[in-house]
């Protein structure tokens, strides 16, 4: 199952013909710098190449109103006057003899790929279009939209394949206030949305833009908007969002497909944006994704102008879709005041619509709605305005940046490590014991109570961890007798040889020995159903759940609410999955937790299970090979005592931990 990739060269054959300012970053290169990024660096050969097409007038209506594209259809016939002429009526938008032809390819391609996904030809896919879509309106161009790619795509794909529910991701820098007005009433689209907005004074300059638009009568709590009130957003403030608002929306929500309006003026050195979060964020973004409705996720380009920083995150969100572990996320030094405002916000505004944030504190009392401001009515005032606030033409001061590491898969993706008579599944490679007597010795001296085939094990998955640091090996599974003696031999291992860090999730009651292992080089976080007393270090995190692991809701919570950050933060090098018979965790959970998990560590994950899961081996082995887990369903609301025990812990975790705050501290904040 691959990933296709949609991409036409017409889509390069329009462009603006006339001065314009604002319109003048929206060039044909934004398509032909991506591809050739896409091709040079081999991605492109590794995608299922899937032809555009145009989208019918059926297609457009599914969104657009009859007299609006009759308009349009009349742009290709128009005098460069008459074209300037039609191009007044809009905001910030060009057209070109041309444009109509492409924006029936733009939108012709996202329903391709939405066709290619929903057919199973491949798993996910991106479409590389001009004009973008996501601004455009039932009866207006906008933003340089011309139809609404991505709204036409839900709707056709809900209409031709009845799927209930679709998630729309926008993680363009801009609101798509196009899919917000689209399904603002519909509670079976769920659009989530940030956007620079710094209080109303950033472009589109909309109300409804802000974090209280959560959508209206039944489709009342589907509409997520994060309005950025300052510029300069970074990594951690993005995962920050995913983890502590959209992915538990989304995993309640459970789509049967997202759709991301992916656009790239959200990254560093885009004139745009202005935000700092660098090009490989957008692989951790995608891959947070990938796991959602069965992995059945369709990326669309939207904005991006910075043509580097365009085709780096391109390639990093096109290389995640094809399965490539993710590289390590950097500089993730905590979200600012100003993005833990708008978290704070958004959570308590949508704290009524969603089980997941029935705990989330109350609007804050310094509402930053209060501190929205007053709009210059004119351009002359705006202009005057400029000129007070010294804003002359920030010439851009272009930061640079380190290109991302280059991403590469080990040769073996994932190996087993398995008994006998234990049959190994398709994809995965059988790890043979080693036998080295030297490392035998040494093990049994460690390990007094080890049989001689324990020791062998252990040796085994020494030497299995070893491949792994040396990146020969991407993940592992180890099927072994005593869970807990074997989480201590990798643990003494990394500790010894290993220079850098360990995430040891426990699931179950595997008892894990923690003397003197407080040093940082080890983060434990134990799930089970164990009131294991109090949290004993910021290095060793017992999360307890009334039902242990049986309550798909509260771990799924606590999974996205305090693993997710915890790893992000931590950045290991290896993580370390350790699951003990009776945790009552269902299969689909396990491999939502193996999957995300692999986001972290470069994708470095040793499963250790107890000889008796067997039946668990080929289910952990599909989410370690990079197969999308199944869905969980729609969640029910947690059990209250976990939503509170989580909470209470996340509390006490988050002057450790900054990845687990979700408010600003009470200073009324205006500092970045
Ligand atoms: C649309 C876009 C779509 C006025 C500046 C206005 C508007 C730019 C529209 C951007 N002084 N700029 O990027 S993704
Ligand atoms: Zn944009």
């Amino acid at each position: 199952m691959g990933t296709a990739l949609i991409y036409d060269e017409e889509m390069t054959k329009y462009k603006l013909l006339w001065i314009d300012r604002a319109c003048k970053i929206e060039v044909p290169e934004r398509l032909t710098v991506s591809h050739d990024a896409l091709v040079k660096t081999g991605l492109a050969d590794r995608c299922v190449a899937v032809p555009v097409r145009e989208a019918t007038d059926a297609d457009i209506l599914l969104v657009h109103s009859e007299e609006y594209l009759e308009g349009v259809k009349k742009t290709p016939y128009l005098t460069l006057e008459e074209l300037k002429e039609f191009t007044l009526q809009y905001g910030d938008v060009y057209f070109h003899p041309n444009i109509y032809h492409c924006a029936k390819l733009a939108a012709g391609a996202a329903l391709q790929l939405v066709d290619s996904v929903m057919t199973g030809k491949v798993r996910n896919g991106m479409a590389l279009v001009r004009p973008p879509g996501h601004h455009s309106m039932r009866s207006a161009a906008c933003g340089f939209c011309v139809f609404n790619n991505v709204a036409i795509a839900a709707r056709y794909a809900k209409q031709k394949y009845g799927i209930k529910r679709v998630l729309i991701v926008d993680w363009d820098v801009h609101h798509g206030q196009g899919v917000q007005y689209c399904f603002e009433d519909d509670p079976s689209v769920l659009y989530f949305s940030w956007h620079r907005y710094e209080h109303q004074k950033f472009w589109p300059q909309l109300r409804d833009s802000d974090y209280d638009c959560v959508g209206k009568e039944k489709g009342a709590g589907f509409n997520v908007n994060v309005p950025w009130n300052k510029v300069g957003m970074k990594n951690s403030d993005y995962l920050s969002v995913f983890c502590h608002l959209l992915l538990p929306i989304a995993y309640e929500f459970s789509p049967d497909l997202v759709l991301v309006c992916a656009g790239f003026d959200s990254a560093i050195g885009d004139p745009e944006g202005e935000m700092r979060a660098s090009p490989d964020i957008f692989a951790h973004l995608t891959h947070l994704l990938m796991n959602l409705a069965g992995g059945k996720l369709c990326a669309v380009l939207e904005g991006g102008y910075n043509l580097t920083s365009l085709h780096q995150s391109v390639c990093q969100t096109v290389q995640t879709l094809l399965g490539d572990p993710a590289p390590r996320p950097a500089n993730l030094d905590g979200p600012c005041t100003s993005a833990l405002e708008s978290l704070h916000c958004v959570r308590a505004a949508h704290r009524q619509y969603w089980s997941c944030l029935k705990h989330a504190a109350e609007l804050p009392s310094y509402d930053i709605s209060t501190k929205r401001i007053k709009l210059p009515d004119s351009e002359e005032e705006e202009e005057e305005e400029r000129q007070k606030t010294g804003e002359e033409e920030k010439s851009a001061e272009e930061e640079a940046w380190p290109e991302p590491p280059k991403r590469f898969s080990p040769p073996v993706s994932t190996a087993l490590l398995l008994p006998e008579g234990v049959a190994c599944p398709d994809g995965c490679q059988r790890f043979s014991s080693s036998d080295d007597p030297v490392l035998v010795n040494k093990l049994r001296e460690k390990f007094l109570v080890a049989s001689d085939d324990d020791l062998t094990t252990l040796c085994s998955l020494t030497a299995l961890v070893e491949k792994m640091e040396k990146h020969e090996i991407g993940n592992g599974l180890a099927l072994v007798r005593d869970v807990s003696m074997a989480t201590v031999c990798v643990v003494q291992h990394a500790a010894t040889a290993h220079r850098d860090r360990v995430l040891i999730v426990c699931v179950g009651d595997a008892s894990v020995p923690r003397k003197g292992a407080d040093d940082g080089k080890t983060l434990l976080v134990q799930f089970s159903n164990k009131e294991s007393g109090e949290q004993k270090s910021k290095f060793h995190i017992p999360v307890c759940l009334h039902k242990g692991c049986s309550d798909v809701s509260g771990f799924t919570q606590a999974v996205l609410g305090l693993l997710l950050p915890l790893g992000y933060e931590y950045d290991p090098s290896l993580v370390l999955l350790a699951r003990t018979p009776g945790s009552g965790l269902c299969d689909a959970a396990w491999q939502q937790l193996t999957g995300l998990l692999q986001g972290l560590a470069q994708g470095h994950t040793l499963v250790l299970m107890q000889e008796a899961e067997k039946a668990c081996v080929g289910p952990t082995a599909s989410s370690l090979l990079g197969v999308a887990a199944p869905p969980l369903g729609k969640l029910h609301a947690p059990l209250p005592e976990d939503v509170e025990a989580l909470e209470r812990l996340r509390l006490a975790l988050q002057a450790d931990w900054k990845l687990l705050r979700t408010t600003a501290p009470e200073t009324g904040g205006e500092e970045h």
